[in-house]
């Protein structure tokens, strides 16, 4: 069953009824109303497993224009939507929290669009994100972002949170990448801003509301993404270290060394590379030490970076900052070691209950706060883990234990938020506010920046039917 984190109260919203069943049928095919309980399960359950909606109607829509009826329709019966991808968001923010209709972008899959010269390519937004970049890779290109959920999520997810991973450190996020998008809102009206122009300064640039909204503002429909050139030689080292000062050491050295050829920049302790070996039996390719990082670099010749990171690895063993290692460029192997980074959280749900934590810290208390939680948690845990983005300053930190225990929520929530309000991070680094962190949006944000947003909500969709109980707080 569902936990509720905090209370919450069904806003006044219609309920879906016959006659809206019918109206759904008519404008998307019987097929594409979907009111079986066995897939209304799946929809109404997160990736996480943690929280559970009880929507009866999950809608599946194959344009923008069967979005944009549907859409109007929701609108003028005042019943609530909430736009799903991939499902493999991890605040709470893709699934209903009571019986919200649920509006896949699934079947709005289709690639519009590729310019082999400029590298834009134009899509809906229910593309899965490898599959754009398997599409990419056949006019070597590839996709600006990369993640491990990247077999599953959609475009328009990751637009849609702003999504991260494990390329930002090269690529930027995709406020810099995206160059055009269209959004449906909740009134109906299809909102162009599909542009394909790199550059474009006249006047508010608005695709960046809907960029990291979180379905609350609108339906993404379509995206215009600027791909990367894809680099022909990947490397992969996979280094251990015996503290912390060390790996800061390393991601200034690695900066300075490695400069326009570093693509990744990851860091995982010991307790999180214990997690993915004993819960899915994966090996490590060194010796066990407190901590770990995998640098990736890739670009244009194999021979100049495997010169440059060989000299960078040598000057760091011979200095003792890295007291082992090991360097590879053979993909089988490279994606091996990718896994070992990867595959954490889906690790981590193997012990039972995971409480997860996405936060922007600076590099100089990356793990203290870590080392804290572990503290303050002791054996209350079954596990407290550190790894993430270390290139960007972005922590996971994760805690997990057989089943969820109100206790210990109590002990780590607030207490973790506030520790990160207090050194000026941000608590959501990259997967969003969605239900679970909304009510902490004060920690990182003004209250002349809240505000702001909630007039702009009013503004998009007066009658607040995307996405209710997300991103803005329950209070005003
Ligand atoms: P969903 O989970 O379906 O939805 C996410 C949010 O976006 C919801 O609020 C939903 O309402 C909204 N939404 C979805 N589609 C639309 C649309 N078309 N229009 C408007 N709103 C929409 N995140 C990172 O940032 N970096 C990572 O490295 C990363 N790694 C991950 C690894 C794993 C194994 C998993 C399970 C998740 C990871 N995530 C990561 C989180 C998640 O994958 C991303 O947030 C992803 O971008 C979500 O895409 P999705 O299609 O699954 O969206
Ligand atoms: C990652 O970088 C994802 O692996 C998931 O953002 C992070 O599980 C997490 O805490
Ligand atoms: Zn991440």
């Amino acid at each position: 069953s569902s936990i509720r984190y905090y209370s919450v109260v069904r806003q006044g919203f219609e309920y879906v009824n016959e006659d809206d069943v019918n109206y759904f049928k008519s404008v998307l095919g019987e097929r594409n109303v979907i009111t079986d309980e066995e897939e209304l399960a799946i929809v109404n359950t997160d990736w996480l497993k943690t929280m559970k909606g009880s929507s009866g109607v999950l809608l599946q829509p194959s344009c923008p224009s069967e979005v944009s009826k549907v859409l109007s329709y929701c609108n003028s019966r005042r019943l609530a939507v909430v736009p799903q991808g991939g499902n493999t968001g991890l605040v709470g923010g893709s699934v209903p929290i009571f019986d919200e209709i649920v509006l896949s972008t699934k079947r709005l899959n289709k690639i519009l669009s590729l310019d082999p010269v400029t590298g834009i390519l134009s899509c809906e937004s229910g593309c899965i994100l490898e599959a754009l970049d398997n599409k990419a890779a056949e006019y070597d290109l590839m996709m600006p972002l990369d993640l491990g959920a990247k077999g599953s999520c959609h475009i328009g997810g990751n637009v849609a949170t702003n999504a991260g991973g494990i390329r930002l450190l090269r690529y930027g996020n995709l406020h810099g990448s995206i160059l055009g998008l269209e959004a449906v809102l909740a009134n109906g009206e299809r909102l162009d801003m599909m542009t394909t122009n790199k550059k474009d300064n006249t006047g508010y640039d608005l695709k960046h509301l809907f960029v990291g909204s979180e379905g609350t503002l609108g339906i993404i429909t379509k995206v215009a993404v600027q791909c990367a050139q894809r680099p022909n030689s990947f490397h992969v080292a996979f280094l251990g270290l015996e503290s912390f000062e060390n790996v800061l050491k390393t991601v200034q050295s690695a900066k300075q060394s490695l400069n326009e050829i570093l693509s990744s920049c990851e860091f995982m302790d010991d307790e999180s590379m214990e997690c993915v070996t004993k819960n899915l039996g994966l090996r490590l390719p060194i010796q066990r030490h407190p901590f770990y990082m995998l640098l990736e670099t890739s670009g244009s010749s194999s021979y100049h970076d495997e010169e440059k990171l060989n000299d960078f690895l040598e000057k760091s063993f011979n200095s003792g900052v890295i007291l082992d290692g090991t360097l590879t460029g053979e993909p089988s192997k490279i994606k091996d070691m990718w896994a070992l980074r990867e595959r954490i959280a889906e690790g981590l749900l193997r012990d039972g209950y995971c409480y997860k934590y996405d936060v922007s810290v600076p590099l100089s208390k990356f793990y203290d706060l870590v080392t804290d939680m572990r503290e303050r948690l002791g054996s209350s845990v079954v596990r407290c883990c550190g790894y993430g983005h270390l290139g960007d300053g972005n922590l996971h930190l994760n805690l997990t234990g057989e089943i969820f225990d109100p206790d210990v929520f109590a002990l780590i929530e607030p207490y973790v938020y506030e520790r990160v309000g207090d050194w000026k991070g941000s608590i959501s680094a990259e997967h969003g506010l969605g239900y679970k962190k909304r009510n902490y949006i004060h920690l990182s944000k003004s209250q002349s920046a809240i505000s702001l947003m909630q007039q702009l909500k009013s503004l998009l969709d007066p009658n607040g039917i995307l996405n209710p109980y997300k991103v803005l707080p329950s209070f005003k």
